[in-house]
């Protein structure tokens, strides 16, 4: 019965509160009399045991302090699961949108699998010293290495044991931050993605960028080593204060900074360092790699999503233009384009809605093209003004006929329309009026000239078509 079980509960409250009230004062009153046992002692107990007592407290702060120290900064991207991914890649090509390397990406991901080989990616920018740590690292490579930056263009493999006996691969990889080599750039940061392990090298203090580089792998949570070569160039001082300065700039992302100076083969502790950032071994360390190659992709598949969009964009803008200008010559009484034209636009907007995946009502569609037409009201000067200079500009456009203005004036409205709706539908990814609207508003305004030679050649081919 409730009403039992509620007196049950305060009855068990009561006992709780009195049991606690009890334990306090008896914890009070044996405080009490340890402290009056204290003050009793001789004088010289009492400051060696008050000693010992604020000794035991400082430890127990800083223990408190050790223990909640900011871990590392380490909560690395989480993938999109490999269905999902694959899903995306095979509607791109049933889009005919070039996946070759996406699914290639994929199926090296399982070669490395199954190989149960160790990866180690050797990373970092040009001219410190990659190549020539490859050479010390792996006995009987020859990596060319050369004063001129950008000496290694492509990704290289080198096989052989690593410090814990397992077969590695170890990849040498064109340095980052070259001038002109953006490619190469992306090349390597694949391969980076690809290691089980990754060796950041460096020569010196870390610059922006390459801090900027350090928290790209940590954020795909990579087992890290930052190797410093070239120290035979510094004195042992020298070394202690980079050592200093480099632990606080790498915030810890890290797993060691080791000093080496690879042209020398000496190597420092990077091997005990690779034997214990690798003794997981291939299989254990497989998760995160997969991971790191999954979220790579992701970015990819989204990068490959956005370009075949716009194009898809530009094609759906050509199409719902080139109607416009039929649409504007098929007018039959005055007002009657504006039926035409508003059903047009109507469809425009529907058609890169659904390309953006953005749900549009009817009430937002009529809402925006209430809007549209407002602008043109106030802009239809302009537009005409700007359809008249092509005209001048484009004599062909002439030779077409009376209601070219007309027509080429309709290209400019649709054309500006479908590009400020899906410029703004990719950016926002949600039907925002005043975002188009105010884009639409300088596209009306600033048409540039090859823009309007394309416009122009739309309207006399929907001409001459018609
Ligand atoms: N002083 C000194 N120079 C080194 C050391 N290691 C490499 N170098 C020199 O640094 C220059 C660049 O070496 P590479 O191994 O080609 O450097 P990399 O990082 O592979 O360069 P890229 O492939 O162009 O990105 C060469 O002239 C090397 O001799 C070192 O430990 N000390
Ligand atoms: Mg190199």
């Amino acid at each position: 019965m409730p009403g039992m079980s509620r007196r049950l509960r305060t009855l068990i409250a009561a006992i709780g509160i009195a049991a606690f009230a009890w334990l306090l004062f008896a914890a009070l009153e044996r405080a009490l009399s340890l402290a009056q046992r204290f003050m009793s002692l001789p004088e010289g107990l009492r400051w060696v045991i008050g000693g010992l007592l604020a000794l035991m407290v400082v430890l127990g702060a800083a223990a408190a302090v050790w223990l909640l120290r900011p871990r590392k900064p380490r909560a690395p991207i989480i993938a999109p699961d490999r269905a999902s991914l694959e899903s995306r890649i095979a509607v791109l090509r049933e889009s005919d949108a070039n996946v070759e390397e996406l699914r290639s990406e994929l199926d090296e991901l399982d070669r490395r699998r199954l190989s149960s080989s160790i990866y180690l990616a050797v990373f970092g920018e040009i001219s410190t010293g990659k190549s020539t740590l490859i050479a010390a690292l792996v006995p009987g490579s020859t990596p060319a290495s050369d004063v001129r930056g950008g000496t290694t263009r492509e990704v290289t493999h080198y096989e052989g044991n690593a410090p814990t006996g397992e077969h590695w691969t170890v990849a040498d990889v064109p340095g980052s931050a070259e001038a002109e080599g953006n490619d190469r750039e992306r090349v390597a940061r694949e391969e980076a993605l690809r290691a089980h392990a990754v060796l950041y090298v460096c020569a010196g203090d870390l610059t922006r960028t390459q801090a900027a580089e350090l928290r790209w792998l940590g954020d795909f949570g990579k087992p890290l080593l930052l190797v410093v070569n070239k120290v035979d160039q510094w004195t042992s001082g020298e070394r202690e204060q980079l050592i200093a300065r480099l632990r606080e700039r790498s915030e810890g992302i890290p797993d060691a900074i080791l000093l080496v100076s690879a042209r020398h083969a000496d190597l420092g502790s990077l091997p005990d360092a690779l034997r214990r950032l690798l003794a997981p071994g291939a299989a254990a360390l497989e998760g995160q790699r997969e991971n790191a190659v999954l979220a790579g992709l992701h970015e990819r598949t989204s990068e490959t999503e956005a370009l075949w969009r716009a194009a898809e964009a530009e094609r759906i803008v050509h199409r719902y233009a080139r109607r416009a200008v039929v649409g504007a010559m098929a007018a039959v009484a005055p007002g009657t384009d504006l039926v035409i034209q508003g059903a047009l636009a109507a469809g425009l907007v529907r058609a890169l809605a659904g390309l953006y995946g953005v749900r549009v009502t009817e009430v937002e569609i009529e809402d925006l093209l209430r809007q549209v037409r407002l602008t043109l009201r106030t802009g239809t000067t302009v537009v005409l003004a700007v359809a008249g200079n092509a005209m001048k500009a484009f004599p062909g456009l002439g030779t077409l006929g009376g209601g070219v203005l007309h027509a080429f004036a309709y290209a400019l409205i649709f054309d500006s329309l479908g590009r400020a709706l899906a410029a703004s539908l990719a950016e926002r990814h949600a039907l925002d009026q005043a975002d188009a609207g105010a884009r639409l508003h300088d596209l009306l305004a600033d048409a540039g000239t090859s823009r309007l030679r394309r416009l122009a050649e739309l309207t006399g081919d929907a001409l001459r078509d018609r």
